[in-house]
C-alpha cells in the first residue's frame, strides 16, 4: 500500500510506535521554534533539564507576540530569551524581524523535515512541505534536548483542488470554505493533505495561508507536496539547495477525500465568534465596519501585501474606518519599501504597525466598544481582540481592503479589475536581525539574564489512586484556550508569572473562578466537546494546575491542550456517554476511586456524591502518559528518565 506525504515523513522520523491510526508514535524532531509568549516558559523548562546545547538541526527563538513593552516585563523576557538562546545553541530572531511562522517559512523551513513549535500555527510550515506541529512549551523543550515528540498517529484527509481561483477569491477563502465544510472540530485526529491539479495555481505563501488555518479545524497538521512551486520559492529565498521533491504515492490511502473546485468559490467571511461560522461576504453586504486589520501569520506575506497596496493605490480609506497593516516580516516590509508599495499603503490612510502579531493577539489596536472589526487573521474568539463586546469577522486581504474603502462589508469583486501583481524572482535577503548562537566554548562563559517577572513554575502533584473534589466550573462546547487563559496587552506580559496570570483564568466565562478554585483546594472542571481548542499555550494547563485543578472531564478534547494537561499532571477524562455531561452541575462534589486500575482498563466511574449518581468515564492513556501522570508532570517524568 502506498504512503501519503505525511506518512512518508513520519516513517522517516519514527523512533518508536506503529503507524496505525490511534496509536502513539514517537518522532525525531529536526527543527523547533518558539515565540516569546510561550518561549520564556519553554526555555525555563529546557534549562531545568540541564542540557548544555540543543540537539536539533535548527532551533529558533522568535520575539513577535509581546513587542509593546509597556513595562519592564517584556523587555526582561526578551533579554532572557536572547541570552539563553545564545548560550544553548538557538538562533534568535529579534523583535521587529517578523512573525515566527512567516520568518520561519522564509529563512529556515525545509521540505520533508519535522518541526515543532510552541505555537499552534506552526503547521504554516506545511505550505513548504514540512511536517510541522504546534505543541506545548514543554514538548518543545524536550525536543530541543533531543527527546522524541509523541503524537497519536492521525488518520488522513485529502483535499483535492481543481480549477483556479477567480480574481478577488483567495487562499483565505479556501481556508474558510474548508472550515465551513468541516467545522472547528472536523480536523481533530487528522492530517490534511492538499493536492490535485488546483494546487499548481497556488504559490507557497498561499499554501501557507491554508496550512496555517488547518489549526482552526483542529487538525494535527496540514501539508502540501513539495514541487516546482516550492523550489521557486526556496530559490527566491536563496535556498534552492534546501529543496527536495515530495509527493504522495499514487496508491496512497486516505480516510476521507474532499473535492473543492477553486473556480466555484466566492469571497467568504467568518462571523463572530468562531472561525467556522462562515457565510458569503455578499450575504452581509452593507454591514457598517469600524475597523479593518490586515496581517497576522495567516495573511502577511509579500504577495498579500502587494495585492493590498495595489488595491489601495490612489485611493483613501473611509474616514470612519481605522485600518492597520502589519507586514509579516522585515523582508516583506523592506520589499514593500523598495518597490514603492509602502508609499501607496501610507497614502491611503492606513496605519502601518510593526512586523509582529499585534492586534491578532490583542496587543493593541483593540476595536471601539461594540465595534465591527474585519481582520485577515485566523481567530475571532470572543474577547480576543481586547474589546469584550467587539464583533470580529475573518476575511481575506481583498475583502478587508474593500471594507476599508467603502466603510461596510463589501464583496471585493465590486472593486473592479484586480491589478496584476508581479512577484519578484528573488527576495531581499537580510538576516541581520537573526542572531546566531555562541560556539560551545564561548557558551560556557555566558550568563543568562533574568528579570523579576520570571517566577517559579507551579508545583506539580502526582495523581492519586482516589480523587475527591468539587466541580468548580462547568463550561460548554468549543471552549478555547483564550477562554481558559486569555492573552492581550494587559495579561500577555505575565506569561512567565503564573501566580499573577492566575487571577485572569477563565475570566471570559466566570470571573469568580480563580477565587473559588483556590478556596476549594483541589478541584475538577467539566467541559463540553472540543475543550481547549485554539492556542498551544501551556499556560491554559499550568494556571489551572496552580489553582488546584486535578482533573478535567469533557465530551472531547483538542489535541494540543490534552497533551498540555497530561504534561502538567492534570488528568483528562471523557464521558463514556456525551449526554452524561448533564448529570453533573457546578458545585457538585465528585469522586473517582481506583484511578490506577482505571488508567489500565481505560474505564473509571465518576461518583456524583451530591446526587448519588454513578457516571462511566473513559480514557486511553499510553504507558508513557500514565507514567507522566503518576510522576506529576512531564518535567518530573523526564528528570526521572534522565537519572
Ligand atoms: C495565538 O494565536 O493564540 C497564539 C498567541 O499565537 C498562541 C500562542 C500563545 O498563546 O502564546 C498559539 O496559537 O499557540
Ligand atoms: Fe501571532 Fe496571531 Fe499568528 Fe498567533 S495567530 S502566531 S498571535 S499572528
Amino acid at each position: 500500500m502506498g504512503l501519503t506525504i505525511a506518512q512518508k515523513i513520519i516513517k522517516a522520523h519514527l523512533l518508536s510506535g506503529d503507524m496505525t491510526p490511534g496509536s502513539e508514535v514517537a518522532l525525531r524532531i529536526d527543527q523547533t521554534l518558539t515565540q516569546d509568549a510561550t518561549g520564556t516558559m519553554a526555555y525555563l523548562e529546557f534549562e531545568s533539564m540541564g542540557i548544555d546545547r540543543v540537539r536539533t538541526e535548527r532551533s529558533v527563538a522568535y520575539i513577535d507576540h509581546n513587542t509593546l513593552q509597556s513595562g519592564f516585563e517584556n523587555a526582561d523576557d526578551h533579554r532572557f530569551i536572547q541570552s539563553i538562546a545564545k548560550k544553548h545553541g538557538i538562533y534568535f530572531s529579534r523583535p521587529g524581524n517578523g512573525i515566527c511562522h512567516q520568518v520561519h517559512l522564509e529563512r529556515f523551513g525545509i521540505p520533508g523535515k519535522t518541526l515543532i513549535g510552541s505555537d499552534s500555527h506552526t503547521p504554516t510550515g506545511g505550505g513548504i512541505g514540512m511536517l510541522a506541529f504546534g505543541a506545548g512549551g514543554l514538548d518543545v523543550a524536550v525536543a530541543m534536548g533531543g527527546g522524541a515528540y509523541y503524537i497519536t498517529m492521525p488518520k488522513m484527509i485529502k483535499v483535492n483542488l481543481t480549477g483556479k481561483l477567480r480574481p478577488f477569491v483567495t487562499a483565505k477563502d479556501v481556508s474558510l470554505e474548508i472550515l465551513r465544510i468541516l467545522s472547528v472540530k472536523g480536523g481533530v485526529g487528522y492530517i490534511i493533505e492538499w493536492g490535485g491539479e488546483g494546487i499548481k495555481t497556488l504559490s507557497v505563501p498561499e499554501r501557507a495561508t491554508i496550512t496555517n488555518m488547518g489549526t482552526e479545524l483542529g487538525a494535527t497538521t496540514s501539508i502540501f507536496p513539495s514541487d516546482e512551486i516550492t523550489r521557486a520559492f526556496l530559490k527566491a529565498e536563496g535556498r534552492e539547495d534546501d529543496y527536495v521533491a515530495l509527493e504522495s504515492d499514487a496508491d496512497a490511502v486516505y480516510d476521507r477525500i474532499i473535492d473543492i473546485d477553486l473556480s466555484l468559490l466566492k469571497p467568504l467571511i467568518a462571523c463572530p465568534h468562531m472561525p467556522d461560522n462562515v457565510v458569503s461576504v455578499d450575504s452581509l453586504k452593507g454591514t457598517k465596519v469600524d475597523q479593518v486589520c490586515i496581517g497576522s501569520c495567516t495573511n502577511s506575506s509579500l504577495l498579500d501585501m502587494l495585492k493590498v497596496a495595489a488595491l489601495l493605490k490612489g485611493k483613501t480609506i473611509k474616514p470612519e474606518v481605522s485600518l492597520s497593516i502589519s507586514p509579516g516580516s522585515k523582508q516583506v516590509l523592506a520589499m514593500l519599501a523598495d518597490c514603492g508599495a509602502l508609499t501607496d499603503i501610507l497614502a491611503s490612510g492606513a496605519r502601518v504597525l510593526e512586523c509582529a502579531c499585534g492586534p491578532c493577539i490583542g496587543m493593541g489596536f483593540s476595536p471601539n466598544s461594540g465595534g465591527v472589526s474585519l481582520r485577515t487573521f485566523n481567530r475571532n474568539f470572543e474577547g480576543r481582540s481586547g474589546t469584550a463586546d467587539a464583533k470580529v469577522y475573518l476575511v481575506s486581504p481583498e475583502t478587508a481592503v474593500a471594507a476599508a474603502l467603502t466603510g461596510e462589508i463589501t464583496d471585493p469583486i465590486l472593486l473592479g479589475e484586480m491589478p496584476e501583481i508581479k512577484m519578484p524572482d528573488a527576495f531581499r535577503i537580510d538576516d541581520s536581525a537573526i542572531i546566531a548562537p555562541a560556539d560551545a566554548e564561548e557558551a560556557k562563559t555566558l550568563e543568562i539574564l533574568r528579570g523579576p517577572n520570571i517566577k517559579k513554575f507551579p508545583e506539580s502533584y502526582p495523581q492519586e489512586d482516589s480523587i475527591r473534589a468539587e466541580l468548580v466550573l462547568k463550561v460548554e462546547d468549543n471552549i478555547t484556550t483564550d477562554h481558559i487563559m486569555p492573552a492581550g496587552a494587559k495579561i500577555l506580559p505575565y506569561r512567565s508569572n503564573i501566580p499573577y496570570l492566575s487571577q485572569f483564568c477563565f475570566g471570559v466565562c466566570d470571573k469568580t473562578f480563580p477565587e473559588r478554585a483556590k478556596a476549594a483546594g483541589k478541584s475538577i472542571i467539566v467541559g463540553g466537546a472540543n475543550y481547549g481548542q485554539g492556542s498551544s499555550r501551556e499556560h491554559a494547563a499550568l494556571v489551572p494546575l496552580y489553582l488546584g485543578v486535578r482533573v478535567v472531564i469533557t465530551k472531547s478534547f483538542a489535541r494540543i491542550h490534552v497533551a498540555n494537561l497530561i504534561n502538567a499532571g492534570i488528568m483528562p477524562l471523557t464521558f463514556a456517554n456525551a449526554d452524561d455531561y448533564d448529570k453533573v452541575s457546578q458545585g457538585d462534589m465528585l469522586s473517582i476511586e481506583g484511578v490506577w486500575a482505571g488508567m489500565d482498563s481505560g474505564k473509571m466511574t465518576l461518583k456524583n456524591e451530591t446526587t448519588g449518581e454513578e457516571i462511566p468515564l473513559v480514557c486511553a492513556f499510553t504507558e508513557r502518559q500514565k507514567a507522566i501522570l503518576k510522576a506529576g508532570s512531564l518535567l518530573a517524568y523526564t528528570k526521572e528518565q534522565l537519572q
